[in-house]
Order: structure tokens, then C-alpha cells, then sequence
């Protein structure tokens, strides 16, 4: 160690009597796994782990329902690292409590590419990270969503079989985010009493002191939004564990507002910005080792404290046992939906009930608004379907999202299986990724395609968790006619399609309406947005004997005679792309109309069937959206009907005659390309 580090060592003053010197030293193990994978990697925030370690060691050793053993258990607790930067402190746990995926090597790894310690945790990168964190609040905003799911379950499995509690990490980040505001007055609202927020309150974020950018009296505003409140020293362990244990009484959700040092121990970047996102440095790790009293070489855990969180770790198989025998003794039925649900697999008989809706849209071809046809999926969707729980961020009368006698859920019920989410659709999305993440529940819910602009960072974390998540998106075009140019989303079909691992639907009529929920049901791994229409569309499929949406795009008409054009068309244009169909072949050309409900699943099929479907004949592409991401399907030769600007207000049929998105403009279109 060099002078210089002996100095500032020397004039750090020496740290407060730990209260509890056993869980102090297990509480370095944590210290220690962050700063040195940090300083190894050159890159990551050792500032956070440090100072919610005290935290984090009493809440895992003392409190938490958790089994390293079998880590998907259902009713073990669920931990979140809302402030997902501080991903070291999870990993350093999970080493710690002996999550077999979890080892030294991998900490030592630790933002390598391929390891499980990715620089902010991800869901499936190792069991016992419950979701990916890292965009700041999204992890309060599941953690709202699991604390609910864990409700839900309950009132239909009761207490034996499911009783949780949801904890979570936030920072002064997290709370700041505007998405924090939607969460926690839906938390509030319903009473989530079992969900625990540990609030890492050390004033300091990036850029420096928080009161650079912010005064808000957080403890008042938790509690305006109907929360318990607590207020603890955050590095006394006496403290801690008393403020878990009166949480765990309330009949609200709790803030535990920890006030806490970041990098606690570091001798000079302690209660700094400088602690938050780099390594410490060799000197200044020196330093803080010699303040903790901490001699093990980097990446060693002395035996002792070894021994000491294996041995928590190993506790976990108690409350594990003790839950498998209530399952085991459980009534049959119930034992056997659980269990069902919570691998994700839907009950039989729900395609057989959809099929014989897709066969009724198809007998009795009304003309009919996509979003109407699937609320009439719904009606025997819901019932089919026990884990299926609906909502909608305000719209319920426009999304068609609530089925007639559907109960509402409430704090008082939470047997019910519709949520009035409020006007808070990031809120919504991202509660619905907790409960997905959860599991035992299928979420839907629903809002205008235009306000996926709102909820948009919550849609890509449910494609990067690859969570089935299905999300109901009307007013889908300028066809939403008189509410103009702020609700008619121009750009969002292409901004949600260039999102990975997206299924973007957008159905043509009431077939296919019911095709793509289907698709959407049975999707386990890949989030759907079903954008739907307001306008009445015709009725376009009589047959319904294969899922002809399950491979994205194929030939609603053939042309009569060899393909002189073929007109791409989805949703709602697919009908003018059919009548386009009739002018032409009045002026003797042959076109083939092609229905794109999902691109994505369209991609997927194999280059024969895509060759096929496509043809080699000019093609015309017609969607009332703009044109980004349409060229990959139109060269060599082709050209588009749809938008280019923003839309305006009128009426729809005026909307549609103004931009020129008509049958006439796109015969024109298929003429000039011959
Ligand atoms: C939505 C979002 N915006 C910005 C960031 C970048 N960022 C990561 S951590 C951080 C500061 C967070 O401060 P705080 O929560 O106080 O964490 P601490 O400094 O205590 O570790 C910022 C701005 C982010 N991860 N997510």
C-alpha cells in the first residue's frame, strides 16, 4: 500500500460500533464481492451494495422466504433490486446463500460477456433474479405487479398454498422517475400490504448531492399515496429487523426509508458520487478494508462467514418442506391448478371456445371494429381461462378489455379479475410484467396504440424478460377518425415492430381477431400487442379450419391468372387492398392480396414459404401508418400507400379519402409499377 493510501486512511474517522459484530462482518462478504468485481471488471457501481448491505444481510438472513435449493418455488418470497446498477449486491447474495448457478467464477466474471452476472441483473441469467432491473423504477413498478399477483393467487389458493411477501430495493433514481408516481399510488390504492420498499436513502446519485435536482419530501409523499411509512438508520441492524417486522403487520404497503452512506467504509468516496458507478480503486479499496477490519484476499470469504450464510442459505429448504406438504395435502384440484398455472400452461377447452368464435365471425360476416371482435374473444376467453386478468388503463368502454359480469378487482376482493389500472399505462405494462414474471397469472390490458409512446420502456423489458404479456392496443390508425392527430399513431406500428422478440399483431377482421389471441395465449416467451381498430371493418375469412395468422403473413385472395402485383395490406387495409383487388382485375390485372397480421412470425417461416407467399410479381403495400420498415418487402420493384405525416380530424371516410389511402390509390400504385 502506497503512503498516500495510509494517510487517507488515517484520516477517515473510524466507523460506528457495528450493532451487531456477526452481522456486520456477514454484511462486508457483501461489501467485499462488490468492490473487488467491480475493480476487477474496471467498470460497475460498488457504491450501492456497500450501502445496502446492513440492509440487505437482515432481510435475507432473518426475514426473506427464499430456497437456493429449488429457487423457482412458488411461495417463496420475491426480491427485487429495483435500482438495478447495484446488481453486485444481488449476485454477492446469491454466491453467498448458495444458488448453484451462482459461483466465484461467475462474480469474478462479473460483466464478462456470457456470464450471469451482466452488468444489471437479468431474468433467466441465474435463478433468484426475478427481473430484469437497470432502467431505473421499472423494478417498483413489477415489484407493484408480483405484490398483486401474490394477492390474486392467494384469494383464489388461500393461505396454505400462497402467502408471500414482495420486497424490493429503490433508490433515490427510482423514485424520482415519473413511472415511480403511477406505481405507488397503484400499490396504495390496493392495499398491497404484503409488498416491502427499502428505500436507499444516501442523497447522492450521478451527478452529486439529489438536492442538485430534487426536494421531495418522500416519507409525505409515500404516505399521500396511502403507504406506511418508516424511518430507519440504515446501517443499524436493530433498526432493520424491527422495521420488518412491523411491515410485515401493516395493512398497507410499507416504505422502509433507510438513511444509509454510499460505498459505507470506502475511507475518502464514502457518501460521494464518485462511490456511485466506478471502481473504487486499489488504494482507496485498501483503505476501506482496513476500516471494515476486512483481511481476506479479493474474492475470499473467510470459512467462518462461509459457513455462516450457507448455513441461511441451506435454512431455506424448512419453510420450503413445510409448504410442499400443505401442497401435497391440498385438495386435488386446487394442488393440480396451481401447480398448472404457475408453469404457464393454460386449462383445456379455450381454443375449442375461441375456434368456435373465429367459426361464428366467419358464418355471420358482419362488419365489425377488430377491437369489438375481441372483446367478443374475451367473452369465452375469461371464463376458459381462470389466470387470465384483464384491465385497462382507463378505456375500458373503448378497449372492449371487460367482459359483461367480469369482477372487478379490488382491496376489498382481489378474487376479482378485472383491474381499473387508472390513467397509468406504464404503471399498467409494468405490473403486468411483475405478475407474468410472478407467475400463475396471464395479464392483459389495454390503452390506444398512440400511448404505447407511454408505456413503451415497460413493452421492451417484457420482450428482453420474454414475458407473455399481451397488451391491447385500439385506435389503431387515422381510423380513429375525430379525435385527430394526437391520438392517431403514425410511426408506432414501425417503433414497436424494430422492438426484438415482439409480436406485433394487427388483424384484418374477426378471424383473425381470434387467431391472434390465440397466438398471443400460446406465445410463452415473446410479449404481444394486438393493435385493433375502432372503425367497423368487413368480415374477409370464411375459413377457419387452420390458423392462417400463426405464420404472420399469407394469400387472403389469389390472383385470377399469374400475379401481374401483389398487394401487401394489414388490418384494417386489408380490405382496401382486397376491393383494390377488384379494380384491377375489372382492368384485366391479376393481383393477390396478402394479409400481414404479425411480420414477426412472418420472418420466422422459411424462405420457400416466404417466396411463396410474396411472389416475384410488383408489390403495392397499403397500411395507414408510415412507411419505415415497409421497404424490406417491397424491392425490387414496389411502392406504398399509407402516411407521411401526422393525420388530422374528421371524420374516418374523409380521413382515409385525404390521405389517399383508397382502393382507387392503390390500383393506381399496382399500375404504375406495370
Ligand atoms: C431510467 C433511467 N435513467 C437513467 C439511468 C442512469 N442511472 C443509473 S443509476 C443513476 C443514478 C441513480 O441514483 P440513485 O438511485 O441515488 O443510486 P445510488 O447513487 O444511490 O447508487 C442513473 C441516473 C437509468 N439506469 N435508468
Amino acid at each position: 500500500m502506497s503512503a498516500t493510501a495510509d494517510i487517507k486512511t488515517e484520516a477517515a474517522p473510524p466507523l460506528p460500533k457495528p450493532r451487531d459484530p456477526q452481522l456486520f462482518r456477514m454484511a462486508n462478504c457483501l461489501r467485499a464481492l462488490a468492490m473487488d468485481a467491480v475493480e476487477k471488471a474496471k467498470s460497475g457501481h460498488p457504491g450501492m451494495p456497500m450501502g445496502m448491505a446492513d440492509v440487505a444481510t437482515v432481510l435475507f438472513t432473518k426475514f426473506l422466504k427464499f430456497d437456493p435449493a429449488d429457487p423457482n418455488w412458488p411461495d417463496r418470497d420475491r426480491f427485487i433490486l429495483s435500482a438495478g446498477h447495484g446488481s453486485m449486491l444481488l449476485y454477492g447474495l446469491l454466491y453467498l446463500l448458495g444458488y448453484p448457478d451462482m459461483t466465484i467464477d461467475e462474480i469474478k466474471n462479473f460483466r464478462q460477456l456470457g456470464s450471469r452476472t451482466a452488468g444489471h441483473p437479468e431474468r433467466g441469467h441465474a435463478p433468484g433474479i426475478e427481473v430484469t432491473t437497470g432502467p431505473l423504477s421499472q423494478g417498483i413498478a413489477n415489484s407493484v405487479g408480483m405484490a398483486l399477483a401474490e394477492r390474486i393467487l392467494n384469494a383464489r389458493f388461500g393461505n396454505d398454498l400462497v402467502n408471500h411477501y414482495t420486497y424490493v430495493f429503490a433508490g433515490d433514481g427510482c423514485l424520482m422517475e415519473g413511472l415511480s408516481h403511477e406505481s405507488l399510488g397503484l400499490a396504495g390504492h390496493l392495499r398491497l400490504r404484503k409488498l416491502i420498499l427499502f428505500w436507499d436513502n444516501n442523497s447522492i446519485s450521478i451527478d452529486g448531492a439529489t438536492s442538485l435536482a430534487c426536494d421531495d419530501d418522500q416519507i409525505a409523499r409515500f404516505k399521500a399515496h396511502g403507504w406506511n411509512t418508516i424511518a430507519i438508520d440504515g446501517h443499524d441492524t436493530d433498526q432493520i429487523a424491527a422495521a420488518i417486522t412491523q411491515a410485515q403487520k401493516s395493512d398497507r404497503p410499507t416504505l422502509i426509508a433507510c438513511r444509509t452512506i454510499i460505498a459505507f467504509g470506502a475511507p475518502t468516496k464514502a457518501g460521494t458520487a464518485a462511490a456511485h458507478g466506478s471502481p473504487l480503486g486499489a488504494e482507496e479499496i485498501a483503505g476501506a478494508r482496513k476500516r471494515l477490519g476486512w483481511d481476506a484476499p479479493p474474492f475470499v470469504i473467510p470459512d467462518d462467514l462461509m459457513k455462516a450464510w450457507r448455513g441461511v442459505g441451506a435454512g431455506g429448504a424448512i419453510p420450503h418442506a413445510a409448504w410442499s406438504k400443505r401442497l401435497a395435502a391440498a385438495a386435488p384440484q386446487m394442488r393440480d391448478e396451481l401447480t398448472r398455472r404457475m408453469k404457464g400452461d393454460l386449462p383445456a377447452g379455450w381454443r375449442e371456445a375461441l375456434l368456435n368464435k373465429a367459426k361464428g365471425f366467419a358464418a355471420e360476416r358482419k362488419k365489425e371494429a377488430t377491437r369489438q371482435s375481441s372483446g367478443h374473444c374475451l367473452e369465452v376467453l375469461v371464463p376458459a381461462i381462470p389466470a387470465l386478468i384483464g384491465g385497462s388503463a382507463d378505456l375500458t368502454p373503448s378497449n372492449n378489455t371487460m367482459i359483461k359480469g367480469q369482477k372487478v378487482l379490488a382491496a376489498t376482493d382481489y378474487d376479482g379479475r378485472y383491474i381499473h389500472y387508472g390513467i397509468r399505462e406504464h404503471g399498467m405494462v409494468a405490473a403486468m410484467n411483475g405478475m407474468a414474471a410472478h407467475g400463475g397469472i396471464v395479464p392483459y390490458g389495454g390503452s390506444f396504440l398512440v400511448f404505447t409512446d407511454y408505456c413503451r420502456p415497460s413493452i421492451r423489458l417484457a420482450a428482453l424478460m420474454k414475458l407473455r404479456v399481451i397488451i391491447v392496443m385500439t385506435h389503431d390508425s387515422i381510423g380513429l377518425g375525430e379525435d385527430g392527430p394526437t391520438h392517431q399513431p403514425v410511426e408506432h406500428l414501425a417503433a414497436l415492430r424494430a422492438i426484438p422478440n415482439l409480436n406485433v399483431f394487427r388483424p384484418a377482421d374477426g378471424v383473425e381477431t381470434a387467431e391472434c389471441w390465440a397466438l398471443a395465449l400460446e406465445n410463452f416467451t415473446t410479449p404481444s400487442i394486438l393493435a385493433l381498430s375502432r372503425q367497423g371493418l368487413p368480415a374477409l375469412r370464411t375459413d377457419t379450419a387452420d390458423n392462417k395468422s400463426a405464420r404472420g403473413a399469407y394469400v387472403l385472395a389469389e390472383a385470377a391468372g399469374p400475379r401481374a402485383v401483389t398487394l401487401l395490406a394489414t388490418g384494417s387495409e386489408v380490405s382496401i387492398a382486397m376491393a383494390a383487388r377488384e379494380q384491377l382485375a375489372a382492368a384485366k390485372i391479376a393481383a393477390a392480396v396478402v394479409s400481414m397480421p404479425c411480420w414477426e412470425l412472418f420472418e420466422q417461416q422459411d424462405e420457400a414459404y416466404k417466396r411463396a407467399v410474396l411472389g416475384t410479381a410488383p408489390r403495392v403495400a397499403v397500411e395507414a401508418a408510415c412507411r419505415e420498415g415497409w421497404d424490406r418487402y417491397l424491392a425490387p420493384k414496389g411502392s406504398f400507400v399509407g402516411m407521411s405525416g401526422f393525420g388530422a380530424s374528421a371524420p374516418v371516410e374523409a380521413l382515409y379519402k385525404h390521405f389517399n389511402i383508397t382502393p382507387e390509390a392503390v390500383a393506381a400504385a399496382a399500375k404504375a409499377l406495370l
